[in-house]
């Protein structure tokens, strides 16, 4: 699965920033909630921000944790780093389980979000309707599993705010999402309600462009790359575990980053 190292000067040095940084925190909560961003870092990256001995300890105690304790422990309103426009990354890569050539071409002018599930409006939307919602911007880190790590501004609809507007059971378990290339992905509630995630319409102030998930994906900085579904179709509130493309083949379903 670890398939190939797209940068694999993987930009240690600002992540080790973040890391001590975040370490430096006095709340134990957050400081055991932050492990989990370094286990995944470092046990799926290989980055050397082992080297820490205090780290080290953190990784072993919360590896031994399943997606329930990790769930548990997720503290919504915390929020991972931003950057300025300066240290965004030039070209931002692109990854899917195909080949760039394969990116699938959707028409913007057909397109529908189908809503299904736990939601009191199954309406579906426009993409014309979803730009009508009020948007914000965010600059912050993509980590794929695969060996590398992008700085990205992505603009869309909080995603919060959205789950409101279509009546959504905010009390259920898991939203699921389907793409328009076979790839599916689900996430926990408080990961949805978290305020970086976000509908993401826009990359670098432009319409998101198709390597980058066109017309429209989710965009969240505390989940791992493959959390984060390009060219979503289908959104369904449920309380059924939905499991995803890569998770169903062993990735940590939780995916934190
Ligand atoms: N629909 C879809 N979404 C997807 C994937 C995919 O193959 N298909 N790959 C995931 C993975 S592993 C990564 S790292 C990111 C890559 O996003 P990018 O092309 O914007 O860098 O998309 C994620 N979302
Ligand atoms: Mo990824």
């Amino acid at each position: 699965m670890f398939k190939k190292n797209i940068n694999p000067a993987l930009d240690t040095e600002s992540i080790l920033k973040d890391a001590q940084r975040e370490l430096a925190l006095p709340s134990r909560r957050l400081f055991a909630k932050r492990a989990l961003t370094l286990g995944g870092l470092s046990l799926l990256t290989g980055c050397n921000i082992t080297d820490e001995p205090s780290v080290n300890r953190m990784l072993e105690r919360i590896s031994r944790m399943n997606d329930g304790v990790q769930g548990w422990l997720f503290d919504p309103k915390r929020l991972a780093p931003t950057y300025t426009q300066a240290e965004m990354t030039r070209p931002f890569p692109f990854n899917a389980f195909y080949a760039i050539e394969e990116v699938p071409e959707i028409d913007g002018a057909d397109y529908r979000l189908e809503v299904s599930g736990l939601v009191s409006d199954k309406r579906s939307w426009t993409l014309q309707q979803l730009h009508k919602l009020p948007q914000n911007e965010q600059i912050t880190r993509h980590i794929c599993v695969e060996g590398w790590s992008a700085i990205g501004r992505w603009g869309g609809v909080p995603f919060s705010y959205f789950l409101k507007q279509i009546g959504a059971d905010l009390s259920a378990k898991y939203i699921d999402f389907q793409c328009g290339d076979d790839y599916h992905t689900s996430i926990d509630m408080p990961t949805a309600l978290h305020p970086q995630t976000q509908l993401t319409l826009t990359y670098d102030g432009q319409i998101l462009p198709p390597k980058y998930g066109f017309p429209m994906k989710l965009r969240m900085p505390t989940k791992l790359g493959y959390k984060n579904p390009k060219h979503i179709t289908s959104i369904e509130v449920t309380n059924t575990y939905p499991g995803g493309y890569w998770e169903d083949q062993g990735y940590n379903w939780f995916g934190g980053a």
